[in-house]
């Protein structure tokens, strides 16, 4: 475009027709579709959407035809462990002939065993191969990625970890939050002292995490064999005196009062819930704490026990879904997998598995206010699929069927071969 010398070019409008477009919208029933739609983007965000026959198109606009695709929000994945170093595929071949996750961690193998080989990975390491998963995710919908530390367990790695995490979202168009999650087990040289490994946590690694700037929040994992309710607490107290938001992996294996601890924090989210009880969820959803569901565990640990769906629904907790994506219990990077598994494994409709990987999910990261949904306002972060209904995402399996991406107005990636404003 050409501008006169002295005046800057208007902002160019970009127009999207041939549509149909699921809002996601809060409220609003079967995914907010409208069936005949368009949509505007104008600076990066949406300034309009609804039905193409009350498009008023602005002066100047560069209209796309999508050919009839469907577009809905980019997705979210609100929680990820994507950087690490090695694979435990040997671990798996040993829970397929009968060990259980509790045994291998026991034995010293489990998140242990990734914390010894990604201390071991070099930046550049850690980078390449987060940087497949991180692809993968795009690939599959995604526009913005939650990714955890946790491998590290020692000041220097947990450091590198939310570098490169912080490093992949400065090279990739997926907007990247990070989670400082030093409190994911006790690392093998503090096994006889896991108080003094809190300490650490608290005394050394937070306020240098918080000092750079590395994390957005804080997580622990709350489990039998990992952390303590009492030694949860300490860390988000700390937390909060840095004023960084908290988070919780608990109730997956058993139940304790993980959730309640979070819910005094006013936690963003917890984790998996498996073990949740009424009394927890009431908490949560007086609290405003997201339910981040993560089927992907189920499905690799071949857990029986499942979330309770049935009480979240009727407190009114939200509901989130991710992919957990980790080398031990989640080796999962497609969110289009996981809205199926939502619905299979643990019982969501597909218009919840929808919400659960957009509107929840960006409540999840605290982000609702500028993701999540499409409309007015927020940021034009969409994705487009190959697709004529909404349900059909959650449908076919390992269809691949995400054919675009834009982040904030701006093209991630674009398969239909029509070539995208
Ligand atoms: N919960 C999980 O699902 C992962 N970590 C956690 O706290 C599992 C991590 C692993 O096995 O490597
Ligand atoms: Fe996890």
């Amino acid at each position: 475009m050409t501008s006169s010398p002295g005046t800057s070019p208007p902002a160019t409008s970009k127009v999207l027709v041939d549509t149909a477009v699921a809002t996601m919208a809060s409220g609003v029933e079967r995914y907010g579709l409208i069936e005949d739609a368009a949509l505007v983007i104008e600076a990066g965000s949406i300034s309009w959407v609804g039905p193409r026959r009350d498009l008023v198109v602005p002066p100047g606009a560069e209209l796309r035809s999508l050919e009839g695709r469907l577009v809905t929000p980019g997705l979210i994945d609100c929680h990820t462990h994507l950087v690490f170093g090695g694979e435990r595929s040997a671990e798996f071949e040993r829970r397929l002939d009968g060990a259980s996750y509790a045994d291998i961690a026991a034995a010293g193998g489990g998140v242990r065993s990734t914390v010894r080989a990604t201390r071991e990975a070099s930046e550049h390491e850690l980078l390449g191969s987060a940087r497949l998963r991180l692809d993968r995710l795009h690939h599959s919908g995604a526009t913005t990625v939650e990714i955890k530390s946790g491998y590290g367990l020692d000041l220097a790695t947990e450091l590198r970890m939310l570098e490169v995490a912080r490093r992949l979202g400065a090279e990739s168009p997926v907007e990247v939050v990070t989670t400082l999650l030093a409190a994911h087990v006790v690392p093998d040289e503090y096994q006889d002292d896991p108080d003094g490994y809190v300490a650490l946590i608290v005394d050394e690694i937070l306020p240098a995490v918080a000092e750079r700037g590395l994390a957005d929040a804080v997580d622990a994992f709350c489990e039998h064999l990992a952390f303590s309710p009492a030694q949860v607490d300490t860390v988000f107290t700390a937390a909060a005196r840095l004023g960084m938001p908290v988070k919780l992996h608990a109730a997956q294996l058993s139940a304790d009062e993980g959730i309640d601890v979070a819910v005094a924090h006013r936690a963003l989210s917890v984790d998996h819930l498996e073990h949740a009880t009424e009394t927890q969820l009431a908490a949560m959803a007086g609290a405003g704490t997201v339910a981040v569901l993560l089927p992907g565990a189920t499905h690799t640990l071949g857990e029986v026990a499942r979330p309770p769906v049935e009480a979240m629904r009727r407190h009114g907790v939200p509901m989130a879904l991710a992919t957990d994506c980790n080398p031990g219990t989640s080796p999962v990077a497609d969110l289009a997998l996981i809205v199926n598994l939502g619905a299979l494994l643990l019982g969501l409709t597909l218009e919840e598995a929808m919400a659960g990987v957009t509107r929840n999910a960006a409540a999840a990261l605290g982000l609702a206010a500028d993701r999540g949904t499409l409309e007015p306002g927020k940021r034009a972060d969409l994705a487009v699929w190959d697709v004529d209904r909404p349900a059909e995402i959650g449908y076919w399996v390992g269809m691949d069927l995400c054919s675009a991406v834009w982040v904030t107005g701006e093209v991630g990636f674009d398969r239909t071969g029509g070539g995208l404003p």
